[in-house]
């Protein structure tokens, strides 16, 4: 199944437009479960178990793997494989080059990983974007102004009378239907611009909820459309959430999902 009919799926099923990120930090995690050999693995797996039925997908940062070498590439294959089916998997990689080797990346992310999505940036433009659309059933997710304070820098720059995410925006557009755009939950506005240029069809990513301190209600009510055509990304707030574990990740996931649906227009 391709990636806009799986999440449509699991949207509907579970009732849930939430997206948990699962960037395993060691330094958060307690010293008894990094005792175990699989640690990342295990960790991954308590959270998947007690979030699968209130979550509509689950994204994962491959900097968080990579950075432990064959250990972490290793669970990051664990872990894709325990997410149940119906779930899709976003590989965050934000990840780009020239045309033969952006490629491989989309191999690797689309092939080897078996993701259902992935993060790409714009920089080097279509024809680097190009293999990752070319897998027609997965979905490209363009980073087109990203949540962090400094994404003004360049993403905010004039060019002729618009700013440079506009242009992205609309290169996403045009780039086909396969196409989406990240936008940081921390810059509502400049959603609800992305929302009026990409048209009402495409998804929108949006990290930024929690730890980012982005605006949620906002967010929803400029990208969502018809109860749907967003994702809300939450990572650190939810698999580290204060309290006992596991059962504060389950609840941090539970009241993310009732305020996501509270403010589901
Ligand atoms: P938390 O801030 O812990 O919820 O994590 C946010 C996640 O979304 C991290 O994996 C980031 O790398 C990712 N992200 C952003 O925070 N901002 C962006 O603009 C884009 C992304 C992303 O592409 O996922």
């Amino acid at each position: 199944m391709g990636f806009v009919e799986k999440l449509k799926k699991a949207i509907s099923k579970n009732d849930s437009l939430l997206c948990v990120g699962l960037d395993v930090d060691e330094e958060k995690i307690s010293k008894d479960l990094k005792k175990e050999k699989d640690w990342i693995t295990k960790f991954n797996e308590i959270i998947i178990s007690n979030t699968s039925d209130i979550v509509c997908c689950y994204k994962i940062n491959l900097a968080f793997y990579e950075s432990h070498g064959e250990a972490g590439f290793r669970s990051l294959l664990e872990t894709i494989d325990i997410i149940p089916e119906n779930l899709p998997v976003i590989i965050d990689g934000k990840r780009n080059d020239i045309g033969n080797s952006a490629r491989k990346y989309a191999k690797a992310v689309f092939e080897i990983l078996k993701g259902d999505a992935v993060t790409v940036n714009p920089y080097l433009g279509y024809d680097s974007v190009k293999p990752f659309l070319d897998h027609r059933d997965k979905y490209t997710f363009v980073l087109c102004k990203t949540s962090n304070p400094s994404a003004t820098d360049i993403q905010n720059l004039k060019v002729g009378d618009k700013k440079l995410y506009q242009i992205v925006a609309e290169k996403i557009k045009e780039w086909g239907e396969n196409c989406g755009a990240v936008v940081g939950a921390t810059y509502p506005e400049d959603i609800k611009e992305v929302r009026e240029i990409v048209g009402k069809d495409r998804i929108l990513l949006l990290p930024g909820i929690g730890a980012q301190g982005g605006d949620l209600k906002r967010s929803l009510g400029y990208g969502c459309v018809e109860g749907r055509n967003v994702i809300i990304n939450v990572s650190r707030s939810i698999i580290y959430a204060e309290g006992s574990f596991p059962s504060a990740i389950r609840k941090a996931a539970e009241k993310y999902r009732e305020e996501i649906n509270k403010f589901r227009p």
